[in-house]
């Protein structure tokens, strides 16, 4: 089989995430009408702001702005990782960072499925957070054991999945025919099952321990628990969602709104309360409810270099000793205003940020460059060549997840305010030691991709020089 004939991951990646989003449209109608918000406050934001939108389709970002989505999964056992793992790969989604959530009182440890390289970024950037549950946190041995037995019995892939992937990695891809095969079968695991595979006793006492426990050991597998769109203006949704009837978290998380944006801010609806059967009582179970799944929307801005995350990392934990957020958010307000007053050590000038080397950039040659190159020696320092408006800086956009937000998201979604404190804290050996490889480190992704820019803007003014 020649390799031409295979398709290519990335489109197996936006095969999926569509056949995905239409899933999860119908399971959770609330998730449609977050769409069209999100896509209307788009439209009147690129209608209102030339700039951004020059920006946008100068960075072949346009396209993908409907097509931004990232969903997240929580597995329960390192089998479970090692083949989710798998079946990313053959949608070109690799494992890229590592979070560790014990930190924030939920029993998990974490990373991101996602494209990696530029191209396939801008192809289709969809990612999956990928949580695997740790067990070893549940305190109370029998329960612990109970949990271990209840997801041992069960099989997340079905058996045509597990063929299509191993065909993948044995041929190195997969026709038309397997391909389509291949995402309704993947299709699967992400489901959601209204049938417990648990009664509701066990759950209650899985629940008692912590909610998030209940939710990956007590279902057939693991159910898709949010999508989550890009928005252009992430306050003008947070404040527009009451109006169509939807409900959201109490703070916007991440940095506050800014000139230029940084990372990631994110806000989410609520879990929805859904009817689920419980096993034993009549045939049908026993009737009860669970709250597992909610919408999400997503701002990405620019990606920060070591250094600029620190100073993030240390703005965000003053903003956050100084007003810590009550369950009801009714101190909200005063969260906001500390979090934009500590911001404001934070240079906001895309200028600023490259020269004190906060964040990551693209580089490429302009039009003044390349004549100028032809006629005369434009020398070799950057900033002298972006100061003459010889090479052009544009953002790189912050691809990845921010452990503080992911717990809000993770805590204003399991329902209750109960906090746990884990004692045992960060693993990454033994969560890649379940995921069967490495996790990427984004920082290096990021600096590669600048420099890999740079090198080549450099080559362009370089070759131009040679030839005049
Ligand atoms: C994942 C929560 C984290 C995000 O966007 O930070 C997340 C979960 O609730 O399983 O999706
Ligand atoms: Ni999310």
């Amino acid at each position: 089989m020649s390799a031409d004939a295979f398709v290519h991951a990335d489109e197996i990646r936006s095969m999926f995430s569509s056949a995905m989003s239409d899933m999860y449209r119908a399971e959770v109608p609330q998730y449609g009408t977050l769409m069209e918000l999100v896509s209307d406050i788009n439209a009147q934001k690129l209608a209102g702001d030339p700039v951004l939108r020059d920006g946008l389709v100068r960075n072949d970002e346009m396209d993908r702005i409907d097509l931004e989505r990232h969903g997240a999964i929580r597995l329960g056992t390192p089998e479970e990782l090692f083949n989710m793992r798998r079946l990313f790969a053959v949608m070109g989604m690799h494992p890229v960072g590592y979070y560790d959530l014990s930190v924030a009182g939920v029993p998990v440890h974490s990373t991101a499925f996602r494209p990696i390289d530029d191209a396939a970024l801008r192809r289709n950037p969809f990612r999956v957070f990928t949580s695997l549950l740790r067990l070893e946190l549940i305190e109370d041995e029998n329960l612990r054991a109970t949990a271990k037995e209840i997801l041992a019995k069960r099989d997340i892939f079905t058996a045509d999945a597990i063929k299509l992937i191993y065909l993948t990695e044995k041929n190195g891809g997969l026709t038309r025919v397997q391909a389509e095969q291949f995402v309704t079968e993947a299709l699967e695991t992400f489901r959601w099952h209204s049938d417990a595979t648990v009664s509701l006793e066990t759950y209650q006492t899985l629940c008692e321990a912590h909610r998030l426990i209940a939710d990956v050991v007590c279902f057939k597998g693991p159910h898709i628990n949010h999508l989550t769109p890009r928005t252009l203006d992430i306050d003008a949704v947070q404040h527009a969602m009451p109006e169509r009837g939807i409900s959201p978290k109490a703070i916007v998380e991440g940095p506050p709104a800014r000139n230029c944006p940084i990372l990631l801010r994110q806000t989410s609806f609520k879990a929805l309360e859904e009817q689920v059967y419980f096993v034993g009582g009549s045939p049908k179970g026993t009737a009860g409810t669970h709250t597992a799944r909610f919408g999400e929307i997503e701002q990405r801005g620019i990606a920060l270099t070591a250094e600029g995350r620190k100073l993030y990392d240390t703005l965000l934990s003053a903003t956050r000793q100084a007003v810590q957020i009550n369950a009801g958010g009714s101190n909200a307000r005063n969260y906001e205003v500390e979090l934009s007053e500590r911001f404001a050590a934070f240079p906001d000038d895309y200028e600023t940020l490259r020269v004190e080397k906060l964040a990551f950039f693209h580089y490429s040659v302009t039009e003044a460059g390349l004549n100028a190159a032809s006629t005369e020696n434009v020398g070799t320092s950057v900033n002298d060549l972006i100061d003459r408006g010889y090479l052009r800086a544009d953002p790189i956009i912050y691809e990845d997840f921010l452990p503080v937000s992911a717990a809000g998201i993770f805590q204003s979604n399991l329902g209750g305010d109960a906090q746990k404190n884990y004692q045992e804290h960060s693993n990454q050996d033994v969560f890649e030691q379940c995921l069967g490889a490495t996790v990427r480190d984004e920082l290096i992704l990021y600096a590669d991709r600048e420099t890999a820019s740079l090198k080549q803007a450099l080559d362009v003014l370089g070759i131009k020089k040679n030839v005049a």
